[in-house]
């Protein structure tokens, strides 16, 4: 019987991927490896998250560390982790996190092909108030050469693989691997993440904008009138609502369950914004794509930026196709 069938045949995120990669039997076994020491790195993170707040408790109870030792702030934590998985996989060769200015570049003798981009931590300011937080990730690949900076200041669209993990009332591994968009569930008595949402798709268009107004006195034109026609829509349709948790992760997974538009535009006060192209844009807009959305700079495609450093930053509006459109026509218009 097919019901019993959904309940007995569990879909590990391992068993997806190697399914999915073996079309690329050359690199099915490294690129799963690799994965399993991304998800073991989420999985510390979301037990981490969890009892931050029991932490805090116990804080507040009045006791305090023996040593008198300050705890290593949750977002350090998390990138040393993510570091140590990462170089321990054997098949990385250089990292970007957003903790370090710097790249790491992997040992020769635990060097693999891939370079991983991510953020291991973020929307930490909300910590401290059990809000949503996640990881965000990007894979590139390095063939047959020696691993250079220029191999992580590529173009969004060259990445194989991007994701990410929320840290919410569950724990939720968002991946593409180029070839559609998939959603897992953490089981905590499994320890394993299960795919609960296959094949997402972004709705076309959608009723929801999500922005921080409070930037809107340094705003530009087209943000600006796109933001007013959301609330005073002229042709007879009805406003969007608004929803801004001020977590990406938690931003972005909404707009592509929901629909609707996410946008971190650039202002007066910092033309290109605030997310970071690297690990912040890039694997978004991947997502985005993979899901049938699309994902704009306000002058051009968010996937086919160029990156020169390694931190840089640029203004993002991406969502559902149409509400998309309606953001480019509009800076279109004033260029
Ligand atoms: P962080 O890397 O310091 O945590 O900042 C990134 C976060 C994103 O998760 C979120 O989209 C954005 O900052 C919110 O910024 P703002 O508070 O300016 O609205
Ligand atoms: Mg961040």
């Amino acid at each position: 019987h097919s019901a019993d069938a959904h309940r007995t045949d569990l879909m590990t995120i391992t068993r997806f991927v190697l399914n999915e990669q073996s079309k690329h039997p050359e690199s099915r076994g490294d690129f799963t490896i690799l994965l399993s020491h991304i998800v073991l790195g989420c999985k510390f993170v979301c037990s981490a998250v969890s009892k931050a707040g029991l932490a805090k408790l116990i804080g507040l109870a009045g006791e305090t560390n023996v040593q008198g030792e300050e705890q290593k702030k949750l977002d350090v934590l998390s990138n040393d982790v993510f570091i140590k998985a990462l170089i321990s996989s054997g098949r990385t060769c250089i990292l970007v996190s957003e903790e370090d200015e710097e790249a790491t570049f992997v040992e020769p003798s635990n060097r693999g092909k891939y370079c991983v981009v991510f953020d291991p931590l973020d929307g930490s300011s909300n910590i401290d108030c059990g809000v949503s937080i996640g990881t965000i990730f990007g894979i590139y690949m390095v063939d047959g050469h020696d691993p250079t900076i220029e191999d992580v200041l590529q173009p969004g669209k060259n990445m194989l693989a991007a994701g990410y993990c929320m840290y919410g009332s569950s724990c939720t591994l968002v991946l593409s691997t180029g070839t559609g968009v998939n959603g897992f569930t953490l089981d905590p008595s499994l320890g394993e993440f299960i795919l609960t949402h296959p094949d997402i798709k972004i709705p076309k268009k959608g009723k929801i904008y999500s922005v921080n107004e409070g930037n809107a006195k340094n705003w530009d034109g087209p943000t600006t009138k796109y933001v007013e026609k959301c609330k005073f829509p002229k042709d007879g349709s009805s406003p969007k609502s608004l929803r801004y948790i001020g977590s990406m992760v938690a931003d972005v997974h909404r707009t592509l369950l929901y629909g609707g538009i996410f946008l971190y535009p650039g202002d007066k006060k910092s033309p290109n914004g605030k997310l970071r192209v690297l690990y912040e844009v890039f694997p978004m807009s991947f997502l985005m794509e993979q899901a049938g959305g699309q994902a704009f700079t306000g002058k051009i495609r968010a996937l086919d930026l160029v990156p020169k450093k390694l931190h840089e930053r640029s203004p993002i509006f991406l969502g559902s196709y149409d509400d998309v459109e309606e953001i480019k026509a509009l800076y279109a218009a004033e260029a």
